[in-house]
């Protein structure tokens, strides 16, 4: 790719050939799209500001949010992952945050795959939730079986392997690859009902761990599921109901406020899907596979490391309650909203108490003054207390652009069951942060680093713009 819009223009269009397929592979997924479209069309129109609720800046932009989209693959392999990255690289996707899925009870480890500048993000925010199995958490018989089966397959078609090439030997591809990069592409995620394994080699995989069975026996890294996003995840839980869509019992992440933070999740079911199995004299049997659902988010702001801390804080102890108390959802929903009154619901208790990440800008009064012949700040230094309180700056919260592994795990378990025959090893397990950049071949970046850069650098154009030596 010759350059940034070249990339923003490519992840939009394979995000919209992904979106196409999916929909004609798993129809309720369009249907769900359909459920967001109108919740989000009825919380516009009820948003009249008298509820209080502070809608978040980017949830009102059509532009973006209508067409943003998450999905997630599940790979085998380090040749898997590193080639995944130079594919998602063309897009102008980079791999953002680590994620240690053995806190949820899954032999895997992942990144994000997701535009890193907020001007990327305002143009496309694709994002592909990628995880490689550790094969250091199987045992050893289910390892080799593992292995050997993913030595046996391609994920990419040989002419996607060959565009990689071109990128990396002159820099860009051509219109006319660029189209054929996408149609490549869409190969590596496209759902085979044909397994590379036998029945009896997919249940071993199974019995160890469902997960790892999705994994190993196909041919490729269908995409498991792909999520639009909402701005009232409330009313699109209802709606699924209403329209008698298999909605997972509850809402994943943090309970409804006045200000939205990181990530609420919920989804449908996995479908039971008739699979062929591979039998000794290469004939094929019918049986069932569950792995591919569809999900629904609503983004909120993005928090700091001390933010997450608390958040996180508050979720252990209610987790460690629930499932004390084997509670239903509704009893669920009222500790967690209970529990979460101790972290600040305002925008200005964010903000000084350090839990929030934000984006300063001037007002059209710190406009005036910097245009000001006379501009008394010039050269001076000013507190940001000082300048928000003469309304010379605003400021909006970032929003959260990645993922909870928790919240995750949660809609894992409620697709798949877990009896987990490698669960001592895999609650024994350390996170592998070195081991899975290895794979990867490339370093992940620190998404709390990206929103601090993000934060610090709209505070450096508010200082120059207003000529101050120092805030
Ligand atoms: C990954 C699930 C992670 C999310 O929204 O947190 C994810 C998977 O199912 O492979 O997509
Ligand atoms: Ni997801």
């Amino acid at each position: 790719m010759t350059n940034n819009r070249d990339q923003n223009v490519l992840r939009a269009r394979f995000c919209h050939a992904l979106s196409e397929m999916y929909k004609t592979e798993v129809p309720l997924y369009g249907d769900l799209v359909d459920v967001v479209l109108e919740a989000d069309t009825k919380a516009i129109q009820d948003s009249d500001g008298s509820k209080g609720t502070a809608i978040n800046p980017d949830d009102v932009l059509p532009s973006r949010h209508r067409v943003e989209r998450h999905g997630a693959i599940r790979l085998g392999t380090p040749y898997e992952l590193s080639t995944i990255r130079r594919m998602f690289a063309v897009m102008g996707m980079y791999p953002v945050g680590y994620y240690d899925l053995s806190l949820a009870g899954f032999p895997m480890h992942a990144t994000a795959f997701r535009p890193n500048t907020q001007a990327a993000l305002a143009q496309h925010p694709f994002r592909v939730f990628t995880t490689v199995l550790r094969m250091d958490l199987l045992t050893e018989r289910t390892r080799e079986l593992a292995q050997h089966a993913l030595s046996q397959r391609d994920i990419f078609t040989p002419r996607l392997l060959a565009l990689l090439d071109i990128v990396d030997q002159k820099g860009h591809l051509t219109p006319a690859e660029c189209t054929e990069f996408i149609q490549n592409g869409l190969e590596t995620f496209r759902w085979h009902s044909k397994t590379t394994v036998t029945l009896g080699e997919y249940m071993r995989l199974k019995s160890e761990h469902p997960l790892i069975a999705d994994i190993v026996s196909f041919p490729n890294a269908h995409i498991n599921h792909l999520t639009p996003r909402t701005i009232d995840i409330d009313l699109v839980q209802k709606l699924m109901a209403d329209h008698g869509m298999p909605a997972k019992e509850r809402i994943e992440g943090p309970p409804k406020r006045v200000c939205p933070i990181l990530l609420r999740q919920t989804s449908f079911k996995a479908l039971e899907e008739t699979v062929y199995f591979r039998d000794s004299s290469d004939n094929y049997v019918r049986g069932s596979h569950t792995a591919r659902f569809g999900e629904v988010e609503q983004r909120g702001y993005a928090l700091t490391r001390k933010g997450r801390q608390l958040y996180d804080q508050i979720l252990d102890r209610v987790n460690a309650g629930a499932v004390k108390q084997k509670m239903n959802s509704s009893e669920y929903n009222y500790i967690l909203e209970e529990s979460f009154k101790v972290f600040p619901d305002s925008l200005e208790n964010l903000r000084t108490q350090g839990l929030a990440y934000f984006n300063f800008r001037l007002t059209p009064t710190g406009e005036e003054q910097a245009d000001d012949a006379q501009n008394i700040l010039r050269g001076k230094s000013s507190s940001l207390e000082n300048l928000l309180s003469n309304g010379l700056l605003s400021y909006e919260p970032l929003t959260y652009e990645d993922f909870l592994p928790l919240s995750a795990g949660g809609i894992f378990n409620s697709n798949l069951g877990n009896d987990s025959q490698s669960k001592q090893l895999i609650m024994r397990a350390e996170p592998d942060l070195d081991g899975f950049q290895r794979c990867l071949g490339a370093r992940v970046a620190d998404e709390f680093h990206l929103y601090a850069e993000m934060q610090r650098e709209s505070l450096e154009l508010c200082r120059l713009r207003l000529g101050l030596k120092e805030i």
